[in-house]
């Protein structure tokens, strides 16, 4: 695997025996996007079968070219709206049925799957989540069937599904996603929540509110990415927040009114470390937002968000609690198992 610089840092100021601890500490991961997440050969592999349809213009190859040209340099950022231009050339490879199959059946093996000379897994619990996107090859309800098929495939102790909204969703289009979340819940399938992602400073919140009523009534989870920029106002993260999230994404830049609302509810912090730090959102450690959760015995889940992009995995993630600083936050192995036991325990249920 190839570490981006925070996490290689932090995994290269650890002794062996510390290493070997967090191999075998139970991780879960509860924020994986799912076409940020794809092994880079397998999307490689995807660009090189790539057979142009019809409709493609050479810009989509040319898109596809780039994208792909960046991923394989490792990307880096001016600043968070960057990191949102890669999708367009995952997105052109991953538009068909088999193709969605097959990274969805590569992501879960990454996280659950053992590797080479590995005694376990990166994580014994994953929460991957998608947007569902509507393509000349499916609708948005065929997208979700086909990566419940490949998460199905594992025990339901081990992977589940969220589904994603995306801040800049028409209120249609949001609409055939929660219907799809909700009536393939209904029939047994494995979902386990509701998302709400993408650009930051997209879309008008208060556009979502009848669709996190139903969410919630369906008896489905909740997590919301929240201030994940300081561009977010107020008003955006105390609107987010009046729609009773489970969890929240990020919650780097919350004002106090919105800190008291999220410790009073316990709303746990989906944290992610070199996201945060590559898209420059977070300086560094010793000013990142983790550091008052912990303080306040608030429930935190430390997850990786993009592992192709942010070229990281929990082991990396984990390994910048433990490392000392400046590379990482030099906590005890005590306190990492407490922070992954509290991961655990932020899990979304199977309630039906
Ligand atoms: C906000 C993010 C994100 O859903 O197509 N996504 N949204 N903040 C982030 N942190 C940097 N990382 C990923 O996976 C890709 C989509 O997830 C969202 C973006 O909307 C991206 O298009 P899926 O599987």
């Amino acid at each position: 695997m190839l570490f981006s610089k925070p996490a290689l840092d932090a995994i290269e100021a650890l002794t062996p025996s510390q290493v070997d601890f967090l191999k075998v500490l139970p991780k879960a991961e509860l924020h994986a996007h799912l076409n940020g997440s794809i092994p880079l050969p397998v999307l490689q592999q995807l660009a090189k079968e790539y057979v142009p349809s019809g409709t493609d213009s050479d810009s989509t190859l040319l898109v596809i070219k780039s994208g792909i040209e960046k991923l394989q340099d490792g990307v880096t950022f001016d600043e968070i709206h960057d990191f949102f231009n890669l999708f367009p050339a995952i997105y052109a490879l991953t538009s068909t049925k088999e193709a969605l199959a097959r990274v969805a059946s590569a992501v879960l093996a990454e996280f659950l799957g053992l590797k080479e000379e590995e005694e376990c897994p990166q994580a014994t619990y994953l929460e991957l989540r998608s947007t569902p996107r509507k393509t000349i090859a499916m609708t948005r309800l065929e997208y979700v069937e086909t990566v419940l098929d490949e998460v199905e495939k594992y025990r339901p102790d081990q992977a589940v599904l969220i589904v994603s909204l995306d801040r800049r969703m028409s209120k249609e289009v949001a609409d055939e996603c929660v219907e799809a979340a909700i009536s393939l819940k209904k029939r047994g399938r494995r979902i386990v929540g509701v998302d709400l992602c993408g650009d930051p400073t997209a879309g008008d919140m208060e556009h979502f509110t009848s669709h996190f009523v139903a969410v919630k009534a369906a008896g489905l989870g909740i997590t919301l990415h929240v201030a994940e920029t300081t561009e977010n106002s107020p008003e955006d993260t105390l609107k987010l927040l009046s729609f009773k999230p489970d969890r929240l994404g990020h919650a780097t830049f919350l004002n106090d009114e919105a800190q008291g609302v999220v410790i009073r509810e316990r709303m746990a912090i989906e944290i992610c470390l070199t996201s945060n730090l590559l898209c420059k959102t977070v300086s560094d450690l010793e000013t990142h937002h983790i550091r008052y959760y912990l303080k306040k015995n608030h429930p935190v889940a430390i997850c990786t968000d993009d592992i192709l992009p942010f070229r990281t995995n929990l082991l990396g993630e984990y390994a910048m609690l433990l490392a000392p600083a400046p590379c990482g936050l030099g906590l005890s192995e005590d306190e990492v198992e407490r922070i992954a036991a509290m991961g655990h325990g932020s899990r979304f249920r199977i309630n039906t």
